[in-house]
């Protein structure tokens, strides 16, 4: 599983990109897409490592991979952030392939959650079945404040972040 996110300017241009550095180089620039990292440019966003393994022993309750945001710090130029989750394997499972997934969006520290944004149990509900790419929500600027709106929408984007990426540009963005 993987967590990214891109980053629009008003118009839906790609400002920036926060995705596993772990991808090989071309698979991104071949698709006119920056390279993984794990920093923002703007140093506002932090994706920790990427976890390639999931829990051995089941859930252990503790998340996987965190992409932290400081909203002050966030470039000036960019207008959403848009956070997603997505599979990378060779076999091209889907979300019920996978004994658990969970996703949410808070505020807060890892060990101090404030409050609860968006949450998604995507191994266990219905609506995920067959699909493999979730568009959680989206953190936008409106009258000098950032907000969040729940997303929610599930895909079958064949374990291609590159697909989930351009379908957030192309119906998203606006
Ligand atoms: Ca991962
Ligand atoms: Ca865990």
């Amino acid at each position: 599983m993987d967590l990214s996110c891109i980053m629009l300017d008003t118009n839906g241009k790609l400002v920036d990109t926060l995705y596993s550095p772990l991808y090989k180089k071309e698979f991104f620039t071949s698709a006119g897409l920056p390279i993984g990292k794990d920093w923002s440019t703007d140093k506002a966003m932090y994706h920790t490592p990427d976890d390639t393994e999931g829990d051995k022993g089941g859930d252990d309750g503790l998340d996987n991979e965190i992409i932290t945001v400081d909203l002050t710090k966030v470039n000036p130029q960019i207008d959403q952030i848009f956070f997603f989750l997505n599979i990378y394997s060779p076999k091209n499972i889907d979300f019920q392939k996978i004994p658990y997934v969970a996703i949410r969006m808070y505020e807060g520290t890892p060990e101090k959650v404030t409050s609860v944004f968006a949450q998604y149990d995507v191994a266990k509900n219905a609506q995920f079945t067959e699909t493999d790419a979730l568009i959680m929500g989206k953190l936008y600027r409106k009258s000098n404040n950032w907000k969040f709106a729940a997303i929610g929408d599930a895909y079958r984007d064949n374990n291609d972040l590159r697909k989930t990426i351009k379908r957030i540009i192309e119906n998203y963005s606006k």
